[in-house]
């Protein structure tokens, strides 16, 4: 196997967490405290081009409110948000409202039986990456990833690649021996700023993107009964669309 590590993504990748889990938590973060803010889906999916729930608010505050309506004490205000968020953010994922996307528990115990590592690269708070990943795959699961690498760790957030580049020296690895698994534009440009090759899942606020830099693209990772479809990348051609499921040994195969 000449595929050595995993490095996935988290919102979008792993699940669906945006339009009904962090979107949700910024609202009710924002009328907890009578802000009459009120993010919808598609002002949300605007947002989106913000990475950082943090430097979203900021941006938000800046370019959509009128000079009155912007709070003054925003560098105050902007934490206790966020924090109020991921509060919220932890309920809906153990409410159980959000759940993980079609083929991600079977890749990755897949991946720990083939000996291949797994890593984490996201922009967001550490906090929510635990809840999700303790909430969705089992208490253990957390350990299963030998780097979390979050907003926490590298401040700089995608699309620049220091949190992957965070992952690889960790793990001391090579770019060209991983893969990452993204559903972004600003995050295949973090991955592949570095040469990581990248596949992407594109997820529901990124149909749009441009992924003409993947290895390749699928609508989700695939399921016995759910299977994949392919949509494009550089290693299109020579899977062909003859499979169900992105596994282990098709992405080693793949690999440049
Ligand atoms: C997605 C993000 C995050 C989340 C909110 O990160 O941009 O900002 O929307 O999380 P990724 P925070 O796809 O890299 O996982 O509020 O913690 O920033
Ligand atoms: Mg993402």
């Amino acid at each position: 196997m000449r595929l050595k590590a995993l490095i996935f993504d988290v919102d979008g990748t792993l699940a669906e967490t945006e339009r009904d889990g962090h979107r949700p938590a910024f609202n009710r973060a924002f009328a907890d405290r009578c802000l009459h803010w009120n993010w919808d889906e598609s002002l949300y999916g605007r947002l989106l081009d913000v990475t950082g729930g943090k430097e979203r608010m900021y941006h938000f505050a800046n370019e959509y409110l009128g000079g009155h309506e912007r709070p003054e004490d925003l560098d105050t205000l902007v934490p206790e948000l966020h924090a109020a968020k991921n509060r919220h953010y932890a309920g809906i994922i153990e409410a159980g409202e959000i759940a993980l996307r079609p083929g991600i528990r079977r890749i990755l115990h897949d991946a720990r039986k083939s000996g291949v590592r797994l890593a984490i690269a996201t922009t967001t708070t550490r906090v929510n990456v635990v809840a999700l990943v303790e909430s969705l795959l089992g208490k253990d699961a957390i350990e299963w990833f030998e780097v979390i690498a979050t907003a926490d760790e590298v401040p700089d957030k995608k699309p620049s690649p220091d949190v992957y580049q965070y992952a690889l020296d960790q793990m001391g690895l090579a770019a060209a021996d991983c893969i990452a698994i993204e559903d972004s534009e600003n995050g295949i440009k973090a991955s592949a700023a570095l040469g990581i090759p990248t596949l992407v899942t594109v997820s529901e606020y990124n149909r749009d993107g441009n992924f003409s830099d993947a290895l390749l693209v699928v609508d989700h990772l695939g399921d016995p009964d759910q299977p994949c479809r392919v949509q494009g990348g550089q290693a299109a051609e020579s899977v062909g669309a003859e499979f169900t499921e992105v596994d282990v040994s098709l992405l080693d195969r793949i690999l440049p």
